[in-house]
Parts: C-alpha cells; sequence; structure tokens
C-alpha cells in the first residue's frame, strides 16, 4: 500500500481541508503535525527515502528522539493539500538526539516543513510525557473569532477561559482543564515554542493573542473537535458582544459547580469567580 493510502495519512488530509473549509486557513496559515505510532511506523518504512539531509529543528526535543511525524510543509497552502498532498505535506524522522530531521516522504516539489516545527515538535513532547503517549497531534490554526477575542479581553487564562465556558454548556464538558492565553510573541521559533509547550503541561489549548490558536489531542476528531467548540463559543460571544453591552441572563458559577457534579468532571474554582457587575 502507498503511503499516502494509510489510514493516518487520509485522515490527516481531511483534517486539514476540514480546517480550511472552516476558514482558518487563508493562504498559507496554520499547521498540523501527527506522530505516528510504531506499527504505522513500520507499515510504510519500505515505501520511504534514506538519503534525505539532516536539518536542525531549531529546539531540544531529546523526548521525541526517534520518532516519525506527519507535518505540512512551510509555505504550503492548507487548501491544496487535498488535491496534492505529496506537494504540501512530509513524513520526516528526528535523529537519536532529538536535535535534528529528516524529510522521508512527501514534499516532493521541494520544501521543508512547517516553520511553527519548533513549537510543535515542543508541544509534542509535553503532551507524549503528561499523557503518557496518548496524544499524538498538534494542531494550529487561525481561528477568527478567537483572534478578535484577543483585542478585546484581557489576556488570562480564568477569564478566556470563563467567558467560552459561558457561551456553550458543552465547553466545560469539553475543555474542563480550560485554556491558556499567550500574549504576542514572534511566530516561528523556539521561544514562542517553550512558552506554548509549558502552558500545554496542563491546558490542551493555547490562543496566541492576535494571531490563532494551538491544540492537542490524542485523535484527528479529539483534536478537530476541540479547535472547532472552542472557536464557535467564541464566535458565539463576538455575537453577543456585537448586539448588546452587556448579556441579560448566562450560565453562572453555580450552575457551573451544577454541571460538574451532573457531569463528574472537576471544574477548577479559579474560573468561577464572581464578576464585579
Ligand atoms: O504560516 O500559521 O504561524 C504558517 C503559520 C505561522
Ligand atoms: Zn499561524
Amino acid at each position: 500500500m502507498r503511503v499516502l493510502e494509510r489510514r493516518f495519512v487520509q485522515d490527516f488530509i481531511r483534517m486539514a481541508n476540514d480546517g480550511y473549509e472552516q476558514g482558518w486557513h487563508e493562504r498559507n496559515g496554520g499547521n498540523l503535525s501527527y506522530r505516528l505510532t510504531d506499527h504505522e511506523v513500520d507499515s510504510v518504512k519500505d515505501r520511504l527515502l534514506d538519503h534525505g539531509e539532516w536539518h536542525p529543528i531549531g529546539a531540544s526535543v531529546p523526548g521525541l528522539a526517534g520518532e516519525y511525524f506527519l507535518v505540512t510543509g512551510t509555505g504550503k497552502y492548507f487548501r491544496n493539500i487535498i488535491m496534492d498532498p505529496e506537494a504540501c505535506i512530509a513524513l520526516i524522522e528526528l535523529d537519536d538526539a532529538g536535535e535534528n530531521y529528516r524529510i522521508r516522504w512527501g514534499l516532493v516539489d521541494g520544501g521543508l516543513p512547517t516553520s511553527e516545527l519548533p513549537t510543535h515538535l515542543l508541544n509534542h513532547e509535553v503532551k507524549k510525557r503528561v499523557t503518557n503517549g496518548k496524544h499524538r497531534i498538534i494542531y494550529h490554526a487561525h481561528t477568527t473569532n478567537v483572534i478578535a477575542l484577543s483585542f478585546v479581553l484581557p489576556l488570562n487564562d480564568e477569564i478566556f477561559t470563563r467567558e467560552l465556558w459561558e457561551m456553550a454548556t458543552e465547553c466545560p464538558v469539553v475543555f474542563p482543564e480550560g485554556v491558556g492565553v499567550i500574549p504576542w510573541m514572534v511566530p516561528g521559533g523556539k521561544e514562542i515554542g517553550i512558552e506554548t509547550s509549558k502552558m500545554m503541561e496542563k491546558y490542551n489549548a493555547v490562543i496566541w493573542a492576535h494571531h490563532g490558536m494551538f491544540c492537542s489531542g490524542e485523535t484527528f476528531d479529539l483534536t478537530f473537535g476541540l479547535m472547532h467548540t472552542i472557536e464557535k463559543s467564541a464566535e458565539i460571544l463576538v455575537k453577543v458582544m456585537s448586539m448588546a453591552p452587556r448579556k441579560l441572563q448566562t450560565i453562572t458559577p453555580d450552575n457551573f459547580r451544577d454541571l460538574a457534579v451532573g457531569f463528574n468532571i472537576s471544574l477548577p474554582e479559579r474560573f468561577l469567580y464572581e464578576k464585579k457587575d
């Protein structure tokens, strides 16, 4: 079977296209990465190139030594992935130190992995550790409404989480641990990657102010679903804020406490603060 026909490759392509259709990937915006299972690596190994040169990752990820990732290419458009996946995405292998990578498949017209590779791999390293290897996907999208909110809400984890939770009852069930927020930083490097991965110790979603969002998850469905849920909640909040200066009614802290009991989840009290007016 060709690499392209493998289920994880097909799922990756479908998710990228779903994100494009949501309007989250203008031009070359956004990027996606998937950490292969050992079984998936074995299933494609005899189809891979083995003469690619090693390139520095730009970050040190010893916890991912020897792992393989499917990643989007830098400068490639999500819009084109479904039409020409072998030109837009790549399978990369990390070296034994977790310092360098080489391309083993894909990017047939040339190119390199996503400019956000340091952030993707630093996030993967944290998530592999804190989830006992369960999380395999890191997804970055330019989610319009979340970006809009980063201009009008304080850039604070508690406030963003609480405001997003209030906009849809499913939200605290889908992300009971909350969301993290990082103030504007230069994208594409190790520094923003380190700040994001610190937040990934406790959150599955991290907002980059005035830029977009990163989500982590176990499956393509869960990771896309998390991005989609948060962005939809942000859209409702943008609509509410556009309609009226304040809400007439909302989900209250005690409602959230009841929800936590009903759904057997734990909702940290730091998100259930009393509001001033
Ligand atoms: O262009 O989204 O953050 C890809 C990006 C950079
Ligand atoms: Zn971006």
